[in-house]
C-alpha cells in the first residue's frame, strides 16, 4: 500500500528501514545534514533530500524542513526510526495532518506514556505490577518524608517528564530527603520544563528487562519474549540478549501477560516495548513503555527469526498481525560498536575511520552504516553499528561474539571493542549473574 517511505533518521537505523523496504518493494527517500552528505543511507535510498545544518535541531529534529522533503517527494509514510523524532507526539500529529501515514502509535499512545505518573496510574488500573509509591505528584516536602517514612527507606525521586534517568535521586535516610527533593525538582524544571516529581520504593540491584511487543489497528496484541538490557553505564546500554539468563517459563508468561495488558490498556498499535524492573526474587514492576522501534530489536529478530521493521510496516498500512506469542528459539546477544574511549570515562571520539573490516561468518550479524574513510560527525550519537551473534545456547553465542570481535580492524577513531572482549571473558557476565550495577565496579585492563 505505501509506495513511497521517507526515513526521518540517519545511520544505521536509517539504513536497516531502506533494507526492509527494499525487500518489500517500497521505494524510499533519505533525509541527510550536510554532516551526512557521505553516509550510506543517503546513497542506498532510492531518493535523498538535504534538509539543513549539521545541528539536529537544524536538520533531523526539524519538522518543517522535514514535512518540506515528504511534500516535495510525494512521500506517502514517514518511518522516525529511534530516537530524534521517534517520540514526538507533536510530529506523529503533524504527519496525521499532512495526510502522511506515521509508521508508529497515534500521538494520544505516545502521549500517554511520555508522562510517567499518568502512564504508571494507566498500568495500575490495567492490573500490570507498579512498584509501591506515591498516587500522583509530591505536594510537598513533609509529604515526601510522610510517605518515605511509611513505605520505609530507600526510596527514588523520579521526574514526571523523565525517562533515561534524567532528574532521579536514591534517598537511604530522611536526612538526605531534603536536598534530594529540591534538586530533584530543579533538574526536572530545567531538563524537561516541568518540575513534576513523584516517589518509589527503590529497587535495590533490579535486572533490566523488557518485553518486545507488536499490536495491530483491530486491538490483537502479541508479545515477542524479552530482551535483557541490564548491562549499562550511564542509562546507555551497552550490550543486549536474548533469552535473559534469569528467565524462567513461568516468569516469561507473566511478565508477557503484563506486558500485553499494558499495551491493551492504550490499544496500542505498531511495535514497542516495555520495561520493567525485575528483583532478586523475580518480582517485577512496570517502569516505562517505549513507543518506538529500539535500537536492540535485532536481538530479538534473531531469536524468533522475525523481521520487526517489516512487521511495524504492516501494521501501518492496515495489516493484521497473527495474533500469536513468540518463544526464544535461539540465544542472541548484541555489542554497541561506538566511537567512544572506553579507557578513557567512554569519551566520544569522532573523525575519520581509516581502516575498516567488520567480522562475518556463522551465527553473525552487523549492521552499520560505516565504510573505511567515512567520517564520524561529532554532532549526533557515536554508534559506529551494532554486532549480534546467534547461536543455540548462550555460551556458543558469548564464543561466537568474542571471535567476531577480534575479527573487528577499525582505525582512527577509539571504540568499545577492547570493552566488549572483556567483558564476553568476564566469569560473572558469563555466568549470567548480574545487575544494571554490574558495570558500576567493572575495571579495564
Ligand atoms: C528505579 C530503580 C530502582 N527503583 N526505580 C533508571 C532509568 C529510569 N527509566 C528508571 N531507572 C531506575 N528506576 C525504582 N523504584 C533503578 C533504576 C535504574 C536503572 C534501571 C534500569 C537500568 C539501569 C538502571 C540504572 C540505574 C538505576
Amino acid at each position: 500500500m505505501f509506495k513511497k517511505v521517507l526515513i526521518a533518521n540517519r545511520g544505521e537505523i536509517a539504513l536497516r528501514v531502506i533494507r526492509t523496504c527494499r525487500e518489500m518493494g517500497i521505494k524510499t527517500v533519505a533525509v541527510y545534514s550536510t554532516a551526512d552528505r557521505d553516509s550510506l543511507h543517503v546513497k542506498f535510498a532510492d531518493e535523498a533530500v538535504c534538509i539543513g545544518k549539521p545541528q539536529s535541531s537544524e536538520s533531523y529534529l526539524n519538522i518543517a524542513y522535514l514535512m518540506a522533503a515528504a511534500e516535495i517527494t510525494n512521500a506517502d509514510a514517514i518511518h522516525p526510526g529511534y530516537g530524534f523524532l521517534a517520540e514526538n507526539a507533536k510530529f506523529a500529529e503533524i504527519c496525521g495532518d499532512y495526510g502522511i501515514k506515521f509508521i508508529g502509535p497515534t500521538p494520544e499512545m505516545i502521549s500517554s506514556m511520555g508522562d510517567k505518573i499518568s502512564a504508571k496510574e494507566t498500568m495500575i488500573k490495567a492490573g500490570v505490577p507498579v512498584v509501591p509509591g506515591t498516587d500522583g505528584l509530591l505536594q510537598s516536602l513533609d509529604e515526601a518524608k510522610g510517605i518515605a517514612r511509611q513505605m520505609g527507606y530507600p526510596v527514588m525521586i523520579k521526574a514526571t517528564a523523565g525517562g533515561g534517568g534524567k532528574g532521579m535521586r536514591i534517598v537511604w535516610e530522611e536526612a538526605e530527603m531534603e536536598k534530594a527533593y529540591t534538586t530533584a525538582k530543579a533538574e526536572a524544571a530545567a531538563s524537561f520544563k516541568n518540575d513534576g516529581i513523584y516517589m518509589e520504593k527503590y529497587v535495590e540491584e533490579p535486572r533490566h528487562i523488557e518485553i518486545q511487543i507488536a499490536g495491530d489497528q483491530y486491538g490483537n496484541i502479541c508479545h515477542l519474549s524479552e530482551r535483557d538490557c541490564s548491562i549499562q553505564r550511564r542509562h546507555q546500554k551497552l550490550v543486549e540478549e536474548s533469552p535473559s539468563p534469569f528467565m524462567t517459563p513461568e516468569l516469561r508468561m507473566k511478565m508477557g501477560e503484563a506486558a500485553k495488558k499494558a499495551a491493551s490498556a492504550i490499544n496500542y498499535e505498531s511495535v514497542g516495548t516495555v520495561e520493567f524492573l525485575v528483583d532478586k526474587n523475580r518480582n517485577f514492576y512496570f517502569m516505562e513503555m517505549n513507543t518506538r522501534i529500539q535500537v536492540e530489536h535485532c536481538v530479538t529478530e534473531e531469536v524468533i527469526n522475525f523481521d520487526l521493521i517489516k512487521e511495524q510496516i504492516k501494521i501501518a498500512m492496515g495489516e493484521r498481525i497473527s495474533g500469536r506469542d513468540y518463544e526464544p528459539e535461539m540465544c542472541a546477544i548484541e555489542c554497541r560498536i561506538n566511537a567512544e574511549d572506553p579507557y578513557n570515562d567512554f569519551r566520544p571520539s569522532p573523525g575519520r575511520i581509516t581502516t575498516f573490516h567488520q567480522p562475518g561468518g556463522h551465527g553473525v550479524r552487523v549492521d552499520s552504516h560505516a565504510y573505511a574513510g567515512y567520517v564520524i560527525p561529532p554532532y549526533y550519537d557515536s554508534m559506529i553499528g551494532k554486532l549480534i551473534t546467534m547461536a543455540q545456547t548462550r555460551q556458543e553465542a558469548i564464543a561466537t561474539m568474542y571471535r567476531a570481535l577480534s575479527e573487528y580492524v577499525i582505525e582512527g577513531v577509539k571504540t568499545t571493542i577492547p570493552f566488549h572482549l572483556q567483558l564476553m571473558q568476564d566469569d560473572r557476565f558469563r555466568s549470567g549473574n548480574f545487575n544494571t550495577k554490574f558495570l558500576e565496579d567493572f575495571i579495564l585492563r
